[in-house]
This record gives structure tokens, C-alpha cells and sequence, in this order.
């Protein structure tokens, strides 16, 4: 290859938009639902054929592919420097039971068409390039999310991980196994010099605002709670309301208690109860035991704190009050990470380079940069989503955001490559 590295044979260089959105589209059959979302679970077969299809892909780009313990998939694209650490970028390829065709796959695929447009044009960098595929950053099968990059941060021990098991009791490492995805290389052996992940922003402000390009300072703090509610089976008939111990009243109220607690800590705090399981239900029987599951979030650790007080102190009134036990374990926390200012700044120049309207952000969801912001230099690119709408069959984005956002990301990667 020439010595196309220098700033000014670079600074034209534009990834192939249409190639991009060819292979959204066609990675999208992959657990593709009649109502044109995507359910791909992590390490369902879905995942595998995605995986498989990845792997090729990359192979057929000039990458050479290795795979650790927990199934990440690394693609790596040499450079002229290989004593130096490789240039990273990706995100995941699993997707929520109601999951679209963007989140997660929209970076790992920006990454590879950044690969391939590198390649089209002979250009060779000097730092190598690294392309991540992170298992299970949803966290919806086996908790917690983005599991993988937090075991590459050392959150998390590997066995630990393996040891994790869904409803269905099926464990990581036998869920890997299913697919024939464990992978020979140690978690967190490869080192990475920075990550650049490129998302959907799974919120509405870029397209409300009118702005392309979102550049990400930070993630907000995550806090997962486990929860049962336990009362007492009656017959429906025959039990009198005020005799009852209703548990899914209970867990009425509390969810509505959780709704104020989050609405008094206005406009950054979020609360989901996104699961709620009755054992043994039955349309003639007072349910007796609930489990459950809560998600809250904020900018800030203090407010996370004060919503978790203040939870469990709304379950202890409407079980004293109810005569019903709440038992409700946190789970998991990720504390608000800030991330790199000179990425940041790397980020907000190509924006500012390729022309593309942009805002400083934090992201509200969790990501896998999020973890990697622990060990490497990271940061993230957004770009819009339809109606900020996100983990829904309906998520959408536009040809023309995507393409711009991997432009971010390409330009972004070539500055931080050849410094
Ligand atoms: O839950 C999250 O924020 C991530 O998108 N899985
Ligand atoms: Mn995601
Ligand atoms: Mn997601
Ligand atoms: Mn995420």
C-alpha cells in the first residue's frame, strides 16, 4: 500500500453508506420477527448464525478473528506498527426479546465497513485496528448487561461468569457450548490503546434536536435489583378483600411508589419494573408470591443511592400495611462513568470535519463502553434513532445517519491511529 496515512490522502475518505445499510438489512434476518424487529438473544442459535456471518465477513475483509473464554469475537486489521496497541471499535450483536435492527449491531457493522473502506483505499494505518463483537451486552438472558466487557474490565472473574444461569437454568458456558463459541484466548488478554463505540441513541434528543451526530461524555449510573413479594394463596371466591394477602397488589403499589421516586428526582432519574413473574398463577387464586425485577438510573451516584433508600423503604410501608413480605436484593451497579476528554474532543473534531451537526451528550443507556472506560481511553458516537425509540420491534434509523455516524467513527480512528 502507498503511504496513505498522512491527514491529507485521508481527509476525503468516506465510508460506503450503501454497503453499510446492505448488510444492516441483511444480518437483520437473523432472528428477524414478522413485525421487522430482531429477537437474538445472546448465545441463541440466532446469535450464532449472526456470529458466523460476522466471522466471515471479517475474514473476507483481511482480518484475522480470535475469540475469548466468553465468546467476544476480536477482529484485528494490522499496521504499519504492530508494537503499538491496537485502535478499537464494535459494540454487540444480541439484541432484547423485542430488539430492532440498530442497537449494538449498528457499531459492530460501522467498524467493519470502516475496515473495508480502509481496505478499498489501500490505506494502512499505524497503529493496528481492532474490531470487538462483546457477548451478551443486554443483560436480558443472563444478568447483568454487558457482561462481557465488564469480565474484560476485571469487574467480573471469567468462571464467575460461566457460572451465571438464565430462567431456564441453562449457565453461560453451556449456553456457549450450545453455539460452539468459547473461544481459547483469556478475557481481557488482549490489550486495547482506546475503544470508540458507535450507537443509536435509544432517546429522543438528537432528532428532536435536529442534530446528527452525538458526542458522548459519559453513562449514566445503572443500579439492578432482584425481588420477591410473598403473601398468601386463597380461593377467589371465598376470600373476603380484607382478609387477603394479595401480593400482586403489593407489588402494585410499589411499582407505582418506584414511578414517584423516580419522578421526584426529575428529569434525569429513570425507574423500570420490567419483569413481574406470579408463581403458580391461576385466575381463581389470590396470587401468593411474585418475583421481580427493577432497573434504576441517573447521572448521579447520590440520587441512585436516595432512590434505593427510598425504595426500600416504600416496600417495608405497603408490606407492614399489606401483611406481605418484600425481599429486594440489588443485584448489580454501575457507577456514571465520565469518558476520555481527548476522545471526546477526537470525536466532536471529526463531527466538526465531515460537516454533521452534533451535541455533547451522556448516554442513558448502558453500553459496553461503559466498562471499558475502566481500562481503556473510550468514549462513544451517537447518532439518531426514529422517535428515540429503542428496544422495541420498531426501532428505525436513517441510511443517511448511520453512514455519518461511521464516518465519525472512521475519521475518528484514523486520527487516533496515525498520532
Ligand atoms: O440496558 C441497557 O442500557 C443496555 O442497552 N443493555
Ligand atoms: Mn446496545
Ligand atoms: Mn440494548
Ligand atoms: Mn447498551
Amino acid at each position: 500500500a502507498t503511504d496513505q496515512t498522512s491527514p491529507g490522502k485521508t481527509h476525503n475518505l468516506r465510508i460506503d453508506g450503501s454497503r453499510l445499510w446492505a448488510s444492516l438489512m441483511e444480518t437483520a434476518a437473523f432472528g428477524g420477527t414478522p413485525a421487522g424487529g430482531i429477537n437474538r438473544l445472546t448465545l441463541s442459535p440466532e446469535d450464532g448464525q449472526v456470529r458466523d456471518w460476522f466471522r466471515a465477513a471479517c475474514e473476507a475483509a483481511g482480518l484475522e478473528v480470535g475469540v475469548d473464554a466468553l465468546g467476544t469475537q476480536y477482529a484485528l486489521r494490522r499496521g504499519r506498527d504492530m508494537s503499538r496497541k491496537p485502535i478499537a471499535c464494535g459494540s454487540h450483536l444480541d439484541t432484547q426479546p423485542t430488539g430492532g435492527k440498530f442497537d449494538g449491531i449498528l457499531g459492530v457493522l460501522a467498524g467493519l465497513e470502516v475496515m473495508r473502506s480502509l481496505d478499498d483505499a489501500g490505506i494502512e494505518t499505524e497503529a493496528p485496528l481492532l474490531l470487538v463483537n462483546w457477548t451478551n451486552e443486554e443483560g436480558s438472558r443472563f444478568a447483568p448487561a454487558m457482561m462481557a466487557s465488564a469480565a474484560y474490565a476485571g469487574e467480573f472473574t471469567t468462571e464467575e461468569i460461566l457460572a451465571k444461569r438464565d430462567a431456564a437454568g441453562i449457565s453461560v458456558a453451556e449456553a456457549l457450548d450450545a453455539i460452539g463459541c468459547r473461544g481459547p484466548e483469556p478475557v481481557g488478554g488482549r490489550e486495547i490503546g482506546a475503544f470508540v463505540e458507535l450507537h443509536i441513541e435509544q432517546g429522543p434528543i438528537l432528532e428532536a434536536e435536529g442534530k446528527t451526530i452525538g458526542v458522548v461524555e459519559g453513562g449514566q449510573g445503572i443500579a439492578w435489583f432482584d425481588g420477591t413479594v410473598t403473601g398468601f394463596e386463597s380461593h377467589a371466591g371465598t376470600t373476603p378483600m380484607p382478609r387477603r394477602r394479595d401480593a400482586l397488589l403489593g407489588l402494585a403499589e410499589l411499582a407505582l411508589a418506584v414511578e414517584r421516586i423516580a419522578c421526584a428526582h426529575a428529569p434525569s432519574a429513570v425507574a423500570t419494573m420490567g419483569e413481574a413473574v406470579i408463581g403458580a398463577p391461576s385466575r381463581n387464586v389470590v396470587p401468593g408470591q411474585i418475583r421481580f425485577t427493577l432497573d434504576l438510573r441517573d447521572p448521579r451516584s447520590e440520587t441512585l443511592d436516595a432512590m434505593e433508600t427510598a425504595l426500600q423503604e416504600a416496600a417495608a410501608e405497603i408490606g407492614t400495611r399489606r401483611n406481605l413480605a418484600f425481599q429486594i436484593e440489588r443485584i448489580w451497579r454501575k457507577e456514571p462513568v465520565p469518558f476520555d476528554t481527548k476522545l471526546v474532543a477526537a470525536v466532536d473534531a471529526a463531527a466538526e470535519a465531515l460537516g454533521h451537526s452534533r451535541r455533547r451528550i451522556i448516554s442513558g443507556a448502558g453500553h459496553d463502553a461503559c466498562n471499558l472506560a475502566g481500562r481503556v481511553p473510550t468514549t462513544m458516537i451517537f447518532v439518531p434513532c426514529k422517535d428515540g425509540v429503542s428496544h422495541n420491534e420498531s426501532e428505525s434509523a436513517t441510511p443517511a445517519d448511520c453512514a455519518a455516524g461511521a464516518d465519525v467513527l472512521l475519521h475518528t480512528l484514523l486520527a487516533l491511529a496515525n498520532a
